[in-house]
């Protein structure tokens, strides 16, 4: 990617601000989700197309220069309702953050103080506007989902689509037509369990338009599965790891939970 932004250095998260005054606003992204009040509101998240791999779309995997990520087409029928969301919005694409070892921090979100070593974000734009360009600055433009991820000894297969696919994109600017697969794979088995509260994009330019949903579940993967992730490369080479935004300040914003 020829982006001017990156996670450490002179152009990393604290110098954003400079080049993207967005990123300096009072409603960003990540943040310690803790205390969150039970809202009754907050039902089940309606799922459609998430069961099965949609033969309408196809999933691209890339190396954009600053994570992995599996885009779709216009054309895919997966979307989200329901759970308090105003309106449908369509599944856009996802990627994951993550850190330098499967045991330590990497995760974007902390859940009661403790970062967990890497996060799923499946991004969502709203159905009513034309495309995610134009939605993607709009109050609750987006919606995403979050997924903690944290190490365990089985190997996870609901994951061995995407994982086993990343050997195909070391390098920034490489990608990889994939099968398909269903999305709903990338859930955590309780997806009753999240959290809520409004916030923007981890990245330049930090928009504040997302509707962040974070569940309390994590997914494990193996050691294995893990590392799979540190085998991408940087644009300048450098090993792929600690793609992650410092955490950010509350400043008075509500987190919402779905359950007592
Ligand atoms: O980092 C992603 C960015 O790549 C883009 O997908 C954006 C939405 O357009 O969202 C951020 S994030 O907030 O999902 N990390
Ligand atoms: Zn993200």
């Amino acid at each position: 990617a020829s982006d001017s932004w990156s996670y450490s250095g002179n152009t990393g998260p604290s110098y954003w601000v400079n080049s993207y005054a967005t990123c300096g606003g009072s409603s960003q992204t990540p943040i310690n989700l803790e205390g969150g009040e039970y809202d009754p509101n907050l039902g089940n998240i309606t799922f459609t197309g998430y069961s099965a791999a949609d033969s309408g779309t196809t999933y691209i995997l890339e190396n954009n220069g600053h994570t992995a990520k599996v885009g779709f087409q216009s054309s895919t029928s997966m979307s989200i309702s329901d759970g308090g969301l105003s309106g449908t919005y369509k599944v856009l694409q996802f990627h994951a953050h993550w850190g330098r070892n499967g045991s330590g921090e990497g995760s974007e979100h902390y859940k009661d103080g403790k970062p967990y070593p890497a996060e799923i974000h499946i991004v969502h734009y709203r159905n009513s506007y034309a495309d995610s360009t134009a939605a993607v600055d709009q109050p609750e433009g987006l919606a995403v989902l979050g997924i903690f991820l944290e190490q365990g000894s089985v190997e996870n297969t609901k994951y061995s689509p995407f994982i086993n696919a990343l050997s195909n994109i070391p390098d920034s600017g490489q990608n990889f037509t994939m099968s398909g697969f269903a999305l709903g794979d990338l859930l955590p088995s309780d997806t009753s369990k999240y959290f809520r509260y409004s916030g923007g994009l981890t990245t330049p330019p930090c928009y504040e338009s997302i509707v962040w949903t974070v569940f309390n579940e994590p997914v494990s993967l193996s050691m294995t599965q893990m590392d799979a992730l540190r085998t991408l490369n940087y644009e300048d080479g450098s090993t792929m790891q600690d793609n992650t935004r410092p955490l950010q300040n509350l400043n008075g914003r509500d987190i919402t939970a779905s359950w007592d």
